[in-house]
């Protein structure tokens, strides 16, 4: 056929029922049906066998359907049903050619394929020509009868049914005018409504609410071919818009997208071979599921392989992306108008879902990019405020007011680069990152700050160290009784100056009240400190110090010139000035003056070390301070520790109970006893043996036993000589004696004078 070209057909479902999804694919690809959304129409047609549909189609339409050879015998041309698009006629309609009815190839009992695509049929289309002989109406027995029933029965299987326009095509037309003809037809449609058994929801329900009628009357191809020619280009105008207002299919409901008649298709087909009820308003909201899902995966899909967006991923890797924002932004708008307007004709609350859905993939897809700029940026404005603050610093500018000027103006960078990174469809977060980088800041801030201020201190205290360490060593050099004054004034004044003096560069630092007290604290603390390691200092070296005075003052007179020994200086004088010359050193080095107190150290050490000789008052010499009293303490302690336990002492009273005995029972033993008594006893005190113990058994032996012998001689020397004093000194020694209370006739006696332990034996009177 010549008027043909630009049809493009294809078998839809074959003879055996199988839908035949390739063929279909391809086809509507040809036909570039997805871009129509519902902007299309599909009619197709049913009829008895060879009652010329593929002929009418192929002349109504202008497509290429096969039709039956004439001179070959009447047998079944169209298998299955088969698919082609009308050429020349807008909006693009899709034509289905049904198999034949009543086919003697498929058998008298064997109906079901014929049910099931007349339910297909009415299912998809939106116009189903029904193609009868014009002498079959009004004929109980017509071969149209059984198909409208069918056609019927079908229907009440589908939900809510499309409003379908079913057009009669009464074919080789007698002489009787389509005006009689047509009330007979109507009559017979709906004696056939009437019967068909319905649902008790549409018990009532007219013929008019599922279908609109039309019929129309052709004269027949083979015998006025002409006539048939002419009346088909009629009919055909009648489906030219015949979606639009007052077209054919005027008032059709429930059409499905484009782009999903595909799928819509084989799921109907689906569902009718396994002979489930057609729920279409249900099948309407899988199908957009479906598509809407199959849409957003297209266009995720493509978006992953967007050019831009690949550019503007790599670009976010190494560093901040100027326009990122606003460029991301609108290649997501550009993906999700793309899905929008493939999707519009779905079902409004599966396809707004679905894209809410392909919205958060994208944007779960970008982040990883967006927080990559976002941590550029942060990292970025860290080193550029870590320069600024430096650099404002150096040029002198005051701690905080540069921190201040510089965090605000980089926070303000922060806040535009995150405006310009921002992506219009997301609502992320970006304060984290704000506030991280607010600590990193503060951070740098506190730790230049903390650096500044150990260069500070360091500085002052360099300062106090340089002002206090040589005037006081010179001070402490001259001591005398105005040293610690002028010391404590020197300190009071180089303090005040270095404290008012870092309290003031502080004050550039804003620190709390009581961070800034605590180093003008430390830094008093650090002045004493200076004052009291000199102090130390010279006190260590006190011993060379006394020395070297003593024998300067000694050794030259008061113009400081070396004395020439005449003879006639007062030795006793000059030693005793450059004595206490000397210990005004030692008195001043004694202590740390730093506070105002007044103490004594002076008058005790003059007492102690330079007016000893002369003093002869007692209780001063107990008082005297330089013989600690724990020195004492500590030798009683000692001399207690060399009593036996008191567990030994019990012991040896019981076991040596019959020795005691002895003892008491002959005066002899315990004359022996007696005399052996005093002279051990004779014999401690000469030897000072407590003294010699203090330092230990060992070194205590030692020294008794070398120093044994010559006692024992001095005492026997001391005897002789006693012995061979006059008795009226014997006597008053022994009267001295007998005053200390220790009386003895015939034996020695103990005494003890000031200076020491001393011995004293009187010789046997008898
Ligand atoms: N009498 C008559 N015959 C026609 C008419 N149109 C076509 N034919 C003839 O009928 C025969 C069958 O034509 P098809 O168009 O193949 O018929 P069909 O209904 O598609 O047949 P199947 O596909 O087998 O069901 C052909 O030989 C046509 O020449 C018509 O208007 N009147
Ligand atoms: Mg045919």
């Amino acid at each position: 056929m010549d008027n043909n070209v630009g049809c493009c057909s294809t078998q839809l479902i074959d003879g055996d029922g199988t839908f035949i999804v390739s063929g279909l694919e391809s086809f509507l690809k040809e036909v570039k049906l997805a871009d129509c959304g519902l902007s299309y129409c599909v009619v197709s047609i049913m009829g008895p066998q060879s009652s010329g549909k593929s002929t009418l189609l192929n002349h109504l339409f202008r497509t290429n359907f096969r039709e039956m050879d004439a001179f070959r015998g009447r047998s079944q041309t169209t298998k299955g049903i088969w698919l082609a698009n009308c050429v020349g006629i807008e909006p693009c309609t899709l034509v289905m050619d049904l198999e034949g009815t009543d086919g003697r190839e498929r058998g008298e009992d064997d109906t079901a394929f014929e049910k099931q695509s007349a339910l297909f049929a009415l299912a998809v289309s939106d116009i189903v020509l029904i193609n009868m002989w014009c002498h079959d109406i009004g004929r109980e027995q017509a071969a149209n009868k059984p198909l409208l029933k069918t056609v019927f029965q079908v229907m009440m299987r589908l939900f809510s049914p499309r409003k379908t326009t079913l057009m009669f095509v009464i074919r080789d037309k007698t002489r009787t005018p389509l005006e009689n003809l047509e009330p007979v037809l109507r009559e017979d449609i709906q004696k056939i409504w009437d019967s068909v058994p319905k649902p008790q929801a549409h018990k009532d329900t007219p013929l008019s609410e599922f279908f609109n009628v039309e019929v129309v009357a052709l004269s027949s191809y083979e015998e006025k071919e002409e006539q048939f020619k002419e009346q088909v280009a009629n009919l055909r105008r009648r489906f030219n818009n015949s979606i639009g207002p007052g077209g054919l299919a005027g008032d059709r409901r429930g059409v499905v997208p484009a782009s999903g008649f595909s799928f819509s298709a084989q799921q109907m087909w689906k569902i009718i071979k396994e002979n489930r009820d057609l729920d279409l308003p249900a099948h309407k909201v899988m199908v957009a599921t479906v598509r809407c899902e199959e849409i957003a995966n297209e266009r995720y899909n493509e978006f992953t392989q967007n050019q831009f967006w690949l550019q503007l991923e790599e670009a976010s890797q190494s560093g901040p992306v100027a326009g990122f924002g606003k460029k991301l932004s609108s290649i997501i708008a550009d993906c999700l108008y793309q899905y929008d307007s493939e999707v519009a004709y779905f079902d409004e609350g599966v396809r707004t879902s679905k894209r809410k859905h392909l919205e958060d993939k994208l944007l779960q897809l970008v982040q990883p990019a967006f927080h990559s700029i976002l941590g550029h940026l942060r990292s970025g404005t860290v080193e550029k405020f870590k320069e600024a603050f430096d650099k404002a610093l150096n040029s002198g500018e005051g701690f905080s007011a540069a921190s201040h000027r510089c965090k605000q103006a980089f926070m303000n960078h922060f806040d535009e680069g995150c405006a310009d990174a921002v992506i219009e469809q997301s609502n992320w977060d970006t304060s984290k990152v704000r506030s991280k980088l607010v600590r990193d800041i503060d951070e740098y801030i506190d730790s230049v700050r903390a650096a500044k201020l150990a260069e500070l201190t360091s500085s002052y205290e360099e300062k106090l160290n340089e002002a206090l360490a040589g005037p006081v060593e010179a001070l402490l050099d001259g001591a005398n009784d105005e040293t610690w004054p002028s010391i404590r004034k020197l300190l009071r004044r180089e303090t005040q100056s270095a404290v008012s003096g870092l309290a003031s560069d502080l004050s550039g630092f804003e620190l709390d009240g009581e961070t800034r007290d605590k180093m003008l604290a430390k830094l008093e603390t650090y002045a004493r400190g200076v004052v009291e390691g000199k102090a130390k200092e010279e006190a260590g070296k006190i011993l060379i110090r006394m020395k070297d005075r003593f024998t300067m003052l000694f050794s030259h007179d008061s113009d400081s010139m070396p004395r020439v020994w005449t003879g006639k200086e007062d030795i006793k004088s000059i030693t005793k000035l450059a004595r206490t010359s000397s210990l005004k050193l030692l008195s001043v080095l004694a202590a740390i003056r730093l506070d105002d107190e007044s103490d004594d150290i002076d008058k005790t050490l003059s007492v102690a070390l330079v007016d000893k000789s002369s003093s002869t008052d007692r209780s001063l010499k107990i008082s005297d301070p330089l013989a600690s009293s724990t020195w004492e303490k500590e030798a009683s302690r000692r001399s207690n520790n060399w009593l036996p336990p008191p567990w030994a002492i019990a012991a040896m009273l019981i076991l040596g109970f019959n020795e005691f005995m002895t003892l008491l029972r002959n005066p002899l033993y315990l004359c022996v006893l007696f005399v052996g008594f005093l002279v051990s006893k004779a014999l401690w005190v000469q030897m000072d043996i407590s003294t010699e113990f203090r330092h230990g058994i060992l070194p205590g032996m030692l020294s008794i036993s070398t120093r044994l012998l010559p006692t024992v001689m001095n005492m026997l020397r001391n005897l002789a000589e006693q012995g061979n004093r006059p008795a009226t000194a014997a006597n008053s020694f022994r009267d001295g004696a007998n005053a200390d209370g220790v009386s003895s006739t015939g034996s020695s006696s103990v005494t003890r004078n000031e200076n020491g332990a001393e011995f004293s034996s009187s010789s046997k009177e008898d």
